[in-house]
């Protein structure tokens, strides 16, 4: 196109993605995007065919990687590489402009969402028994991050019973309903995906918001709730039908300043579900019930009026219950088998705070070090106590928490930091690994009793060893070789054993229907 033409197009296109642009050269990147970008993700920049192209969803991606991949493309997904058609500087521009915060901040309304609902067959027309003759509270669903696909195994013989696409980057753990027949996945671009482990079928999928952590399902079902990053929200969906039930923007009391959630868990013993704030000293807890009782928000100093305010109860449905005493805020926590306390890390990672939801405030700390993973605790029974155990992020060390004390009871040094640990109830052992140093190709093995490894398994020379977890008789653990060509490690839970390898595409997490629905004590929920 010739200069001045190029530049009228600049100019219109500018205005169309969002106001007057600053200088001709913004303008041209963002004709740039519009021209080549846009119809796959989005003129507002929220997502499409493709993922969102805003800062806080490319956080995890380094603009030279994204620069790689607008040059060369991205395998195994529609992304293809623009090198032939865009010069160095025209590919700088973009990486530049999408790593660029919108001049408006994006929004994502209830009408918005409620425009994302698809589904992909009649939920009239689904059987009223499983297809297959595999276990249905055996199966495990399996998140693999390569080609963007989820796997159904069965349990027992070990196979793949189906595999089916998602959107991009599907993360945490997905959530069953209480009968192990539906599983709710979440990408963190939004997506809430409802699947059938039934007929294995994908059923419906909704965008709950532009930028997500992770989601959770009401005890009996009904109710799933989503954590934005972006926009401040926390969402909640009708399971069945997708549908938004309530979109809570997420304050603090006077509505003076807004947060990211962290993430939502369901406590299904108090009806509810806790929210884990980012950006606010503040921990939440949510009755789903449709009569949940109103909460009554109480009395606050106001410093700038200079006086006591009433805040007004929250009323249902769903009702905001507040701890806001907190010294900062708890992003990463983990429930005691009581569901009456959580256990929070503080921001540096030295600290533990213990958390009473009943009393709501802080009732213990307990000194930590290397940044605990809460979210990756487990619980066991030793000695007549029941002690809580978790990885650390930086420090090569698993911690051991005495949880009617509150006091360290061991600290196990390990070869590497890890993200993961998992046991079962009926197993003698938990598992670990040591993915983010420099031992990543292994995972440990942890008696429970003594409390000292036992076993180093390295899979595959090499390749990154991540996630396990148990069938739902503790029989198997499988563990995650998180490369493209990577695969599902099968090991007798008893023997350490090799069993069996199924290929997998970088799979990560892996979720037993049993373990989860029945509440397995060396799981997370
Ligand atoms: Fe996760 C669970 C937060 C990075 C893989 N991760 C969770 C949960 C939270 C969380 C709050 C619990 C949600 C749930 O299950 O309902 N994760 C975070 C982070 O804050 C962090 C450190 C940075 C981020 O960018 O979000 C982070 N997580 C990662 C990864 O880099 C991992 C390894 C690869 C990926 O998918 O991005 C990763 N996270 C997982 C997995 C689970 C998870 C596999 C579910 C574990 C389980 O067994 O329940």
């Amino acid at each position: 196109m010739p200069w001045p033409s190029l530049f009228r197009a600049t100019i219109l296109v500018a205005l169309a993605l969002g106001g007057a642009p600053a200088t001709a050269e913004e303008a041209h990147s963002r004709a740039l995007y519009a021209a080549h970008c846009a119809v796959c993700h989005g003129m507002d920049r929220l997502g499409g065919t493709g993922p969102a192209l805003l800062p806080s969803n490319l956080g995890r991606l380094k603009p030279e990687q994204a620069r790689a991949v607008i040059a060369a493309g991205r395998e195994a997904t529609q992304m293809p590489g623009f090198a032939a058609a865009l010069g160095e500087a025209e590919i700088d521009a973009l990486v530049a402009f999408i790593y660029r915060e919108p001049e408006t901040p994006p929004a994502w309304t209830v009408a918005d969402i409620e425009a994302s609902r698809r589904f992909f067959l009649d939920p009239a027309t689904l059987p009223d028994r499983p297809v297959h003759d595999a276990d249905p509270l055996n199966l495990f669903v399996l998140v693999e991050q390569g080609d963007h696909h989820a796997s159904i195994l069965d349990g027992d013989r070990l196979e793949r019973l189906a595999r089916f696409p998602t959107h991009l980057a599907v993360h945490g753990g997905p959530k069953f309903s209480p009968d192990g027949r539906y599983v709710h996945f979440v990408s963190r671009d939004g997506w809430v995906l409802r699947y059938d482990l039934w007929s294995l079928q994908r059923v419906g999928e909704v965008r709950a918001g532009i930028n997500a952590r992770n989601v959770a399902i009401s005890a009996d079902g009904r109710v799933l709730a989503v954590a934005n990053y972006l926009p401040h929200t926390l969402v909640f969906l009708e399971a069945e039908t997708l549908r938004p039930l309530k979109v809570v923007e997420v304050t603090d009391r006077k509505k003076s300043k807004s947060s990211r959630v962290s993430a939502v868990y369901a406590a299904p013993p108090r009806h509810s579900f806790v929210v884990a704030l980012k950006d606010l000293a503040e921990l939440w807890e949510i009755d789903w019930r449709p009569d949940a009782p109103s909460v009554f928000e109480g009395l606050v100093h106001s410093h700038e009026k200079g006086m006591v305010e009433a805040i007004p109860s929250s009323r249902g449905p769903f009702p905001i219950r507040r701890i806001d005493e907190l010294p900062e805020p708890l992003d990463d926590f983990v429930f005691d088998p009581s569901w009456r306390h959580v256990v929070g890390s503080s921001r540096d990672g030295r600290k533990l705070r213990v958390v009473n939801l009943d009393v709501r405030r802080v009732i213990a700390e307990v000194p930590a070090a290397g940044l605990p993973h809460l979210g990756a605790g487990i619980t066991f029974e030793r000695d007549g106590t029941r002690l809580l155990a978790f990885p650390n992020l930086r420090e090569a060390s698993l911690t051991v928490v005495d949880t009617r004390t509150w006091q360290v009871v061991k600290r196990l040094e390990t070869l590497g930091p890890g993200f993961f640990l998992r046991s079962h109830e009926n197993s003698r052992y938990a598992w670990l690994d040591a993915s983010l140093g420099r031992k990543r190709d292994t995972v440990q093995v942890v008696d429970k009793e003594t409390l000292e490894i036992v076993r180093t398994l390295t899979p595959r020379p090499g390749a990154l060893a991540a996630h396990t977890e148990f069938d739902r008789h503790g029989r198997w653990v499988l563990l995650s070789v998180g490369e493209r060509d990577g695969m599902v490690v099968v090991y007798d839970a008893a023997t350490f054993e090799e069993v069996k390898r199924i290929p997998a595409d970088k799979p990560s997490g892996k979720y037993n229907v049993g373990n989860k629905i029945g509440r397995s004590e060396g799981t997370s929920h």
